[in-house]
């Protein structure tokens, strides 16, 4: 019998700047999704990728004097490298420069152009020239450009749109046959509000940069973004491609998780874009909270707290991180990170509870049997609670997860994890093991929290996989002993236990200590990002074109020379003389080009010559003037020469 598909995928990330917390924070989220239908026997498409398209990228990759592909290039390592560090078990990485995808893209666009669903027209705003931007009336700031300051004009470019507004009515009815399709409920009202204020049709082509897929049939212009990124979500599975077979066996997506901001893109243009192709709708799209940050600001570099999903994993451990993500913040809800929440977490929940629970069971049993238990006693009422419990915890479990309340099914673990620590205070092994009557009753204590440990460690995989499989070797559980079946059932492991014991799961972190070492760090970060920020706006300021005026312009004079005599300067290496007729009479002019001219090659030749700067000795000999030259690729210089037939003295500008 063929396996359920469970198909599960993140956004794609912008590469304008490297993954942080927040882009960790729903990559982690699917992995645990993806990892818990995987356990419990799922065929899991699980996607993530990069989204690395469109004039941002563009105009970043410039600035850096980058070539835009070799810019996303680079940050895309970055992102593979901490999806690997955080073990994000995904099982294809889109790119949106990825040949498949932009073929499958191409396809996409023709089919919907073919089927009247895209249309050309034209595209009209205001424009920003130096930026090559449009903007709404309502995105200019105080009348100019938002990101520049600059003036804007009235524009009006040509584009294709897509029909978006023939849509409205659908999607309604949509939602209200499918009501679990927008989540969290709360989210929903907006959308439907969004809609009914009236949908545009959406512009889905771009002349004015060219960072983006070519439209094939009209190669004037590119695809813009939304539809080239939403679509990764079926180009991924080989959608309009040779092979269409993944598509078939995964496609309609189980769910899409997103970021709140993004849930309008996934409910009204994405749905919209698949009726028009007339395949079917992703069965949900989830729009988590998102994380701030002590300001309130969702996304902001360190002020006070150390965010950095790189630092924060090799300091505490990959597990503990992702286990705070999903334990602290409820998934629909926004939630502040703090550093102090974080070592809370760690020293609580996992030191203490979990931490404890494993080193004090591991212990005691080596110490009182070394390997083997005897097989023992009947339970008595206190054994059978703590079991009930145990075995029907996977149900609660599951209830939870399957709406993705992460941090729930979560509590709910750690509801067992408390039992057995109380478990062992009211029985206390310690007590037991100094009566040699109670030696079964010692035994039978051991095992129950042996297989509580066990069927933890099952339910903590998809959060924190490397802590389980730690447990499971601690406590001698084998990998058959710990299926998802297994979660919910009671006497699985054999009574001589090969116990293992080991290091302590999550050493505890002196809170105090901890924080003023992450402080200093906070501030020294700081006065890096300072020098860095000092830096970059030096070379941008050595970067930048100054506009000048007209009037600055016509203060120089250009006029036609001819060069009568030439020679090199001998104290200088780089230096040539220069003797011209500037049409009134001769005059002398120094120029650092001997490296790239002979005289020989100049005497005779009309140049480009600055007639009215300021004179100035070079190596002895006085300059009248300057003449033009450009610098080429690898520094060549090469002279401007003029037609010879326009005479000396004349004019230029
Ligand atoms: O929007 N808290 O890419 P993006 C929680 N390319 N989640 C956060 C977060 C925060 N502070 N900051 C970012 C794009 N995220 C498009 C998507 S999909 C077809 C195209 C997460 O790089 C969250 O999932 O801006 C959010 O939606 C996503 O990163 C935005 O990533």
């Amino acid at each position: 019998m063929s396996k359920n598909k469970f198909y599960v995928t993140t956004p794609i990330y912008y590469p304008s700047g490297i993954p942080h917390i927040g882009t960790s924070y729903t990559t982690i989220a699917a992995d645990v999704v993806a990892r818990y239908k995987r356990l419990q026997g799922y065929d899991v498409m699980f996607t993530t990728g990069t989204d690395e398209h469109g004039q941002k990228i563009e105009t970043s990759a410039l600035k850096e004097g980058k070539l835009p592909q070799k810019y996303v290039d680079e940050i895309v390592e970055h992102f593979k490298n901490l999806w690997n560090l955080l073990g994000i078990s995904y099982n294809k990485f889109v790119r949106t420069t990825d040949l498949s995808h932009k073929k499958s893209v191409q396809k996409i666009f023709k089919k919907l152009y073919n089927s009247g669903k895209i249309y050309k027209g034209k595209y009209k705003g205001w424009y920003c020239t130096p930026d090559e931007a449009f903007f709404t009336d309502t995105q200019l700031v105080d009348g100019k450009c938002p990101d520049c300051g600059r003036e804007v004009t009235w524009a009006e470019e040509e584009a294709y749109f897509f029909k978006l507004s023939e849509y409205a009515d659908k999607l309604l009815e949509y939602y209200e046959n499918h009501p679990n399709f927008i989540q969290p409920e709360s989210r929903k009202n907006e959308m439907i509000q969004f809609i009914k204020s009236g949908l545009d049709d959406l512009c889905v082509s771009r002349t004015s940069f060219n960072w983006g897929i070519p439209v094939d049939f009209d190669d004037k212009h590119i695809v813009y973004v939304w539809l080239d990124a939403l679509t990764n979500y079926i180009t991924s599975q080989g959608y309009a491609s040779d092979n269409e077979t993944d598509f078939y066996k995964y496609w309609p997506a189980d769910v899409h998780f997103v970021g709140k901001e993004i849930l309008r893109f996934h409910v009204i243009i994405w749905p919209a874009i698949l009726m028009a192709l007339g395949l079917p709708l992703p069965k949900q799209v989830f729009a988590h909270g998102w994380i701030l940050f002590g300001d309130g600001s969702k996304m902001s570099k360190s002020r006070g707290n150390i965010i950095d999903p790189v630092i924060l994993s090799e300091r505490y451990g990959v597990d503990a991180l992702r286990y705070f993500l999903m334990r602290e913040f409820s998934f629909s809800s926004d939630g502040i990170f703090t550093n102090e929440a974080l070592i809370n977490r760690i020293n609580f929940d996992l030191a203490n509870d979990l931490g404890n629970l494993l080193s004090r069971t591991v212990a005691m049993v080596d110490k009182y049997f070394g390997k083997a238990l005897p097989e023992s006693q009947k339970e008595g009422a206190i054994d059978n609670e703590l079991i009930n419990f145990a075995i029907n915890l996977r149900k609660e479990y599951e209830i939870k997860m399957d709406n993705y309340k992460f941090s729930s099914a979560l509590s709910n673990v750690w509801l067992l994890i408390s039992k057995c620590n109380k478990y062992i205070d009211e029985t206390m092994p310690w007590k037991l093991s100094k009566d040699p009557n109670k030696k079964d009753r010692l035994a039978r204590v051991m095992y129950n929290l042996c297989e509580c440990l066990r069927i933890i460690s099952i339910l903590i995989t998809p959060f924190m996989p490397d802590t389980s499989k730690k447990i499971q070797d601690q406590i001698g559980a084998h990998k058959h002993k710990c299926t998802w079946k297994l979660a919910s059932e009671w006497g699985i492991l054999p009574y001589n236990l090969e116990i293992q014991k080991g290091d302590s799961l999550f050493p505890r972190i002196d809170v105090k200590k901890e924080l003023e070492e992450l402080n200093k760090m906070v501030e020294n970060n700081a006065k890096i990002a300072a020098n860095e920020f000092k830096a970059k706006n030096e070379e941008a300021a050595e970067n930048v074109v100054r506009l000048i005026d007209i009037e600055d312009f016509a203060k120089i004079k250009l006029i036609a020379a001819k060069i009568i005599e030439c020679e090199p300067i001998k104290k200088s290496k780089k230096l040539l003389k220069l003797t011209v007729d500037d049409g009134q009479g001769e005059r002398t002019v120094v120029s650092g080009i001997s490296q790239y001219y002979t005289p020989e090659e100049l005497i005779g030749k009309s140049i480009i010559l600055v007639s009215n700067l300021k004179p100035a000795k070079l190596c002895g000999v006085e300059s009248n003037g300057m003449i033009l030259a450009a610098t080429c690729p690898e520094n060549k210089v090469k002279v401007i020469f003029v037609d010879e037939e326009i005479p000396a003295g004349s004019k230029i500008c």
